[in-house]
């Protein structure tokens, strides 16, 4: 037996997880937890809020592959956790949760700021548990294996307040089990008839997503297309699961000029899904074509219909094909080229030469990023945009939730994508709704000397919301951004802040070699949007 408390333990196994970062809000029912993380990790960041302290674990989380965390006290500081804790169970993101409760004496019957976190939490994450002394060792290690096994997600763990300082009495010597990810290499399918159905197929288009994230199915991925010829379309957050200056690169579904990508999809004769989520969907799939699918998890969601399947790890499941393949390629690459070029035609419209549009503010912030460069979106009629013009060369270096879709999660997403990365650079590419909501945040990262670039696409609307009154010829109602003094805003919070309405006005403001977060916000003119979603 060792003589750990359930506090040090829960440490403990985060530390051997891989876990830097916890990020949360205090409470005093969570401080001889935070006491035990504070010599030896992990660290724990406060943020100005329990609900970006979630959105930032999920953003780190999202970045490194690990397990995130984030930390609460009980009732208001729980509540407020939940918005992120759905969100990584919807993007498919391996997170722990932790929330104190009142000590266990009072537990069953007390009132004040008394939740059951149980039933809170149940919706949305893959398990709720109770964290006690006599069975911490074991419910810990089924917590960190359900958080990241395939599907990854949340899980949320209560610990009353008393719980944390008591030794644990369930815990084997030296049995720390980090939690492993993701699916392993088995593979579960019919003999050679996945095979055999891509080698009948004259048009096939391969349809990556999170899965193929997941399993590390880069290369992969990247040797199939090559060798069968095959177009590559990525879900929003798998971008850069193949390099987007690959010839064999055909643009990202469900974002900025969308039609040009689902008309491909419908006129091939294959889609060949891999580690694709129906999750990574904005618009309902109404094509068609058959789909072999490729994923760690069974077709279960049945959004398509799938005659064939392939189930276990993507990158085992595409090298297997990629060996037996002998077929000529079935596209050229000039075609996929002609594709790509339809693509940018279809994201440029509604362009308004000599103001600021939308789709250069993210070229020209692209441009300016070093390699490497971490970019993270909000969500709004930007992030359908940025989706499709930013270029990402790697996976996890574009993040974007797709999943809950929360409004308040670009911001935080960067702030921790800066202190799980150290030294990366990094961009938040966000609304000026989403930014209104998170805005304060920016106090943590100037604290913690983060050269964070932050981009607010400044339209004075919840834009996406604006359009959809529009196209049913509603007046617009609720849906102004009151307009603040953003640069202002930024320098109040230890920022710098500037404002710009051109493209050289941006190409000056930019620069990523800095100490201090930087916050510019970007006039933007919104016909683009109003041209193309
Ligand atoms: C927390 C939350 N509330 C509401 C929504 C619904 N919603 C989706 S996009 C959007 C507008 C976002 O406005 P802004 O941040 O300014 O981005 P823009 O669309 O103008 O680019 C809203 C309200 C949401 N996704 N998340
Ligand atoms: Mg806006």
């Amino acid at each position: 037996m060792t003589s750990d408390t359930t506090a040090t333990l829960l440490a403990s196994y985060l530390r051997q997880a891989g876990v830097t970062h916890v990020f949360g809000y205090p409470g005093e029912s969570v401080v001889d937890f935070m006491e035990a993380t504070r010599d030896h990790g992990p660290a724990t960041v406060a943020a100005v809020r329990e609900a970006s302290a979630a959105f930032m674990a999920e953003g780190a989380a999202m970045c490194t592959g690990q397990l995130g965390v984030c930390l609460s006290t009980l009732g208001p500081g729980s509540t407020a956790l939940l918005n992120g804790v759905a969100s990584a169970t919807l993007d498919r993101v391996p997170m722990l949760a932790i929330s104190g409760q009142v000590d266990s004496v009072r537990e069953q019957y007390w009132t004040h700021q008394l939740v059951d976190h149980n039933r809170l939490f149940a919706p949305v994450s893959k398990l709720t548990a109770r964290l006690e002394p006599r069975s911490a060792d074991t419910v810990i290690r089924k917590a960190l294996r359900t958080a990241t096994a395939e599907r990854p997600g949340a899980v949320h763990l209560t610990v009353t307040t008393d719980s944390f300082g008591i030794t644990v009495t369930d815990s084997p010597d030296g049995a720390r089990v980090p939690p492993l990810t993701p699916a392993a290499a088995t593979l579960d399918f019919y003999g050679e008839e996945p095979l055999r159905r891509l080698s009948n197929a004259r048009r096939p288009v391969l349809l990556a997503g999170g899965g193929a994230v997941r399993c590390g199915a880069t290369q992969a991925l990247t040797a199939l297309a090559e060798r069968a010829g095959l177009p590559v379309v990525v879900g929003a957050m798998a971008k850069g699961v193949i390099s987007e200056d690959h010839p064999y690169f055909a643009g990202v579904l469900d974002m900025a000029g969308h039609r040009v990508i689902w008309d491909l999809l419908a006129r091939a004769d294959l889609i060949v899904t891999a580690g694709f989520d129906p999750v990574e969907l904005i618009t309902p799939w109404q094509i068609a074509t058959p789909v072999l699918h490729v994923d760690t998890t069974p077709n279960t969601d049945q959004v398509y219909p799938a005659a064939t399947e392939i189930v276990g790890n993507v990158a085992a499941a595409l090298a297997w094909i990629d060996a037996r393949w002998d077929g000529e390629p079935r596209w050229a690459p000039g075609e996929v080229a002609a594709h790509r070029a339809e693509l940018r035609d279809a994201w440029q419209a509604g362009y308004v030469p000599g103001r600021l549009n939308p789709s250069e503010v993210v070229s020209t912030v692209r441009e300016a990023a070093p390699a490497g460069t971490i970019a993270t979106a909000d969500v709004g009629s930007h992030k359908i945009m940025t989706g499709q013009a930013w270029v990402s060369r790697a996976p996890r270096e574009t993040l974007i939730t797709n999943g809950l879709s929360a409004m308040g999660f670009g911001l935080p997403a960067a702030i921790a994508a800066g202190l799980a990365r150290p030294g990366a650079p990094v961009v938040c590419l966000t609304g000026d709704g989403g930014f209104a909501m998170t805005a304060t945040e920016l106090s943590v990262a100037a604290r913690h000397g983060l050269g964070l670039v932050v981009i607010v696409f400044s339209d004075g609307s919840l834009n996406r919301i604006e359009l959809h009154q529009q196209s049913l010829g509603y007046p617009l109602t609720a849906t102004s951004v009151d307009r603040t003094d953003i640069p202002v805003l930024a320098e109040a919070l230890g920022c710098d802040g500037v404002r710009v309405d051109s493209v050289t006005g941006l190409e000056k403001a930019l620069d990523f070699q800095r100490a201090r977060p930087l916050v510019i916000e970007a006039r933007i003119d919104t016909s683009q949007y109003a041209a193309q979603f």
